[in-house]
């Protein structure tokens, strides 16, 4: 009686790995299959191992897998870091406990089956460099051995960074395994027999998050900042201020958030930030904030008139927000008030303050509206004083001025906080980027843009070509906001997927962009994810192979994300999900 209790209980599919095509599924019961062949509990579990790739998200540029698990325990998990510069060690110590977290994850945070191998994990690192930068090398090889004694995983990398990679790739060659009929017990099983070699295809992979729009709390950005993690995407970009909100807190001009925040709650306090800053930095990502200006900015600003400071902004909350209420001009700095420049210069230091050396700032510089401009009298006379038409030129002067003051400024604080050399910006594409403006306004060797155009448009390559360094965020593929602003076509995975870059060494990489007024953390994770992960795949391996024969490892991607605390958005049915095709 029992037995047949079991039969019924028992998950009615087992998964069979057919070379070449994949995990297939069949009934537990008279399944019949070849001999000497495996059958899997899971379609997860089938995954892992089959195919060239198993479950790996990115792709690694080489590797093989052998056919075989074993069943390890985070409890017998040891890591060696003798093969490591001393101040590597503290970040490595965290590293191995964000792989011990992510390995727990996979069984819900309970491993109840016995390990038959111990596992050492050997990590050999060469740089004592701990900086990020768009130079740091991220290339890893990983090799999962077992011996008579032990699993060895061999971790070998120039920097900390590329030790990360290599461990986040072992967590991906580890599967949770659920087989009793109640699903109470879980083991974990590794892919051994493993050689992987690895590095990006691209130095910059950015993921966007805007939180002025609408406030995404701290937690939320953690747990984005575990899927980039996951995906090795290593930046990220924090439009932090824009016209609606000023959430980020400033030590040295508190007015910010006071009068720009949408409660006292929806503030990033300072020790936030730099806590923020520790996360991502032990996950391999850099933060890179931006405070967009001078346009995109207002509320957070209004404070000046009653400080006796005038305008420090224009047309604030002023028209037309029209029906949508989104769109400036609606709050841009006035960059006839000397003022200006030193609070940017107080939130800047503030910035520098946070961010590991050397620190990387976004300037913003998008979509600046003359017309928001032209209202302010005070704006025409200062133009009109220094001999500045009222026509482009004219405003493109006074916009190419305010740009060079703030690059002034921001060289003036590296300066005295000891960075040696100058330090480039990021600053968005624009009217001030267009060919017939850059090279009066902008220098080559200062500035990385941003290029936001439709992936159609020329400016890219005209950049290049110039020998300007660009980050690419076609924004017709690579706006997780389209399809809901009920006007533009919805970017899905396969579509994100199919973006390929130019290849040219000013292309430093790419970003995917999250802007938020129609999204907030009710309904962040399932915006984001996995379509982000499309990007990541892309940046990282730039696969010259479609979609379709990856989507069975982004199906294992999802539910990892799952187990990891995320709520990614379905890709497809169910029955797909446990055949790949
Ligand atoms: N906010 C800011 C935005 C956008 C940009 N900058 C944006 C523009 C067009 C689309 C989506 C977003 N919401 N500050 C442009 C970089 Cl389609």
């Amino acid at each position: 009686g029992l037995s047949i209790f079991f039969l019924v209980r028992r998950p009615s599919w087992v998964f069979q790995c057919v070379k070449d095509k994949g995990c297939r599924r069949q009934p537990r019961v008279n399944s019949t299959v070849p001999e000497g062949t495996v059958l899997y509990d899971t379609v997860d579990v089938c995954r892992t191992v089959c195919g060239a790739q198993g479950g790996l998200w990115p792709r690694p540029q080489s590797v093989t897998l052998g056919t075989h698990f074993v069943k390890i325990h985070p409890d017998s998990l040891r890591f060696d870091f003798v093969d490591a510069p001393t101040e590597t060690k503290e970040l490595l110590e965290e590293m191995g406990g964000v792989l011990t977290f992510n390995l727990l994850a996979e069984c819900g945070g309970t491993v109840t089956e016995a390990a038959e191998l111990p596992v050492a994990v050997y990590v050999s690192v060469k740089s004592s460099d701990v900086s990020l930068t768009w130079l740091t090398d991220e290339q890893y090889t990983l090799e999962v051995q077992s011996k008579t004694d032990e699993l060895s995983v061999r971790v070998t990398a120039e920097t900390v960074y590329g030790a990360r990679h290599g461990l986040e790739t072992f967590s991906q060659l580890v599967t949770g395994n659920r087989t009793d009929p109640t699903r109470t017990r879980c083991g974990l099983l590794a892919v051994t027999g493993v050689k992987i070699k690895d590095h990006p295809a691209y130095a910059h992979r950015g993921f966007l998050l805007d939180t002025s729009r609408n406030f995404i709390p701290m937690h939320d950005i953690k747990r984005m900042i575990d899927g980039m993690a996951t995906t090795k995407l290593n930046v990220f970009h924090w439009h932090v201020t824009d016209t609606h909100s000023f959430p980020l807190e400033s030590k040295r001009v508190p007015q910010f958030t006071r009068y720009g925040a949408y409660t006292p709650q929806e503030v990033y306090s300072t020790a936030e930030v730099n806590k923020l800053v520790q996360y991502a930095r032990v996950r391999g990502i850099r933060v890179v904030i931006e405070i967009d200006a001078p346009a995109h900015a207002g509320n957070g600003w209004q404070w000046g008139q009653e400080h006796g400071f005038g305008d420090l902004a224009v047309c604030v909350n002023a028209e037309p927000w029209r029906s949508l209420c989104i769109q400036p001009p609606c709050g841009q700095l006035n960059p006839a008030n000397s003022e200006v420049y030193r609070f940017l210069k107080e939130l800047y230091t503030d910035i520098a303050d946070a961010i590991p050396q050397p620190p990387l700032l976004h300037m913003g510089g998008d979509e600046v509206f003359m017309n928001c401009w032209n209202s302010s009298q005070e704006i025409v006379s200062y133009m009109t004083s220094r001999g500045y038409d009222l026509s482009t030129d004219g405003y493109m002067r006074l916009w190419g001025e305010f740009q060079s003051k703030v690059l002034d400024i921001w060289d003036d604080i590296l300066h005295e906080a000891g960075v040696k050399t100058k330090q480039p910006v990021m600053l968005w594409s624009s009217e001030l980027t267009q060919i017939r403006h850059i090279k009066r306004y902008l220098r080559k060797d200062r500035y990385v843009i941003e290029v936001w155009e439709p992936k159609e448009s020329p400016l890219l390559n005209q950049l290049t070509t110039l020998g300007y360094r660009v980050i690419s965020i076609p924004k017709n593929v690579w706006y997780l906001d389209h399809g809901f602003w009920g006007n533009t076509k919805y970017a899905n995975w396969r579509r994100i997927y199919e973006y390929k870059l130019p290849k040219n060494k000013f292309v430093l990489g790419g970003e995917v962009a999250m802007w938020t007024e129609f999204v907030d953390s009710q309904a962040l994770d399932g915006r984001v994810w996995p379509r982000t992960a499309s990007v990541a795949e892309r940046l990282w391996s730039d696969p010259s192979s479609s979609w379709r024969t990856s989507e069975p490892r982004l199906q294992r991607l999802r539910t990892r994300l799952v187990a990891r605390g995320l709520r990614p958005d379905v890709i497809n049915p169910g029955w797909c999900a446990q055949n790949d095709m």
